[in-house]
């Protein structure tokens, strides 16, 4: 079996799912309202009517290890073997979505975001096409599709909290914003898909969710926070607790953020990796597509910080 250089933690099982049967309508509706928001579900051949209404109302789900062990491994060393890959040829983007690399705890560079990851990895590309997703596919349009080579293709995340990070955390936005960026469009429904890969407690950091404001006003989704600067903590914030092969869906147009690790060194890693399910006509990437509008920024700002990091800790 393939290992990592960085395991999760796999000790400890989490509660289980809720008794979730239902004919739908009203019971589902009342059943689904009684869950408390750490609800963990099991995800079987069909979204369930509970598992429907609860991400109605909340606009999010959050499934029990959908991947296995071997597949958690296989996934994280895949993505080691990639990092690898990309920092011996030097590349700085793949079809024009930059990949950053940040000092990791041993002062090394450490890939903390690339696109298209599956691109790279036949396992990883197989992976997310596995017909156990087909529940999740069909609950975001029966025409949907997985866009391995549109957006940003399948990303990768890897925070971790050492001295020069450049990308522990992720300040509060809505992915909505990026597709107006994308397409010209303001935000319509759209579910986004994570796998997360290590076990992450509320007080661990992680990912932080705005439950139910995924029905606010475009005006609400567009300007109630500052994207991509505002920090702070909410006091409506959910803190979603995960182990080891979860997966989230959650609706684009609500307010999330990740929260950095209060742990230092490889204890506060945390990995995510978000499926592309797209609906539209969308352009296929290729080796000499631009980087999009709403990286550049960013792209400068990460390169600078990580410029600066690595003359710090170099001198
Ligand atoms: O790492 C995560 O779980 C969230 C990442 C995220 O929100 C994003 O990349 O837009
Ligand atoms: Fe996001």
């Amino acid at each position: 079996m393939l290992v990592p250089r960085h395991p999760p933690d796999w000790s400890g099982d989490p509660p289980p799912a809720p008794y979730d049967e239902s004919s739908g309508g009203a019971e589902a509706r009342a059943a689904a309202g009684a869950l408390p928001l750490s609800t963990r579900f099991r995800l079987g051949a069909d979204i369930t009517p509970i598992q429907a209404e609860f991400l109605k109302k909340n606009g999010f789900l959050l499934f029990d290890r959908v991947a296995d062990t071997s597949e958690v491994s296989l996934i994280l060393a895949e993505v080691d073997r990639v990092e690898a890959e990309l920092k011996a040829s030097g590349r700085e983007r793949v079809n024009g979505v930059p990949v950053w690399f940040s000092p990791d705890p041993d002062g090394n560079d450490y890939m903390v975001r690339m696109g298209f990851s599956s691109q790279y990895s036949p396992a990883l590309s197989a992976f997310v096409r596995d017909p156990r997703f087909e529940p999740v596919r069909r609950l975001i349009g029966e025409d949907a599709r997985i866009g391995e080579r549109e957006k940003d293709g399948v990303v990768f995340n890897r925070y971790v909290n050492a001295p020069g990070s450049i990308r522990p955390n992720l300040a509060w936005h809505t992915d909505a914003l990026r597709d107006v960026f994308y397409n010209w469009k303001m935000p319509g429904p759209m579910l986004n898909v994570g796998l997360h890969f290590d076990r992450i407690r509320p007080t661990e950091g992680g990912l932080r969710l705005l439950p139910g404001t995924h029905t606010q006003g475009v005006f609400s989704t567009l300007f109630s926070k500052i994207h991509f600067v505002t920090q702070r903590a909410d006091a409506r914030e959910l803190a979603v607790e995960t182990w080891p092969g979860d997966l989230s869906v959650h609706d684009g147009r609500m307010w999330h953020r990740v929260e950095s690790s209060p742990k230092t060194g490889w204890a506060s890693l945390r990995r995510s990796m978000y499926v592309p399910y797209v609906i539209d006509a969308e352009l296929q990437k290729h080796e000499n597509s631009p980087t999009p509008m709403y990286l550049r920024l960013f792209d400068r700002i990460f390169r600078w910080r990580a410029a600066r990091a690595r003359r710090r800790l170099g001198g």
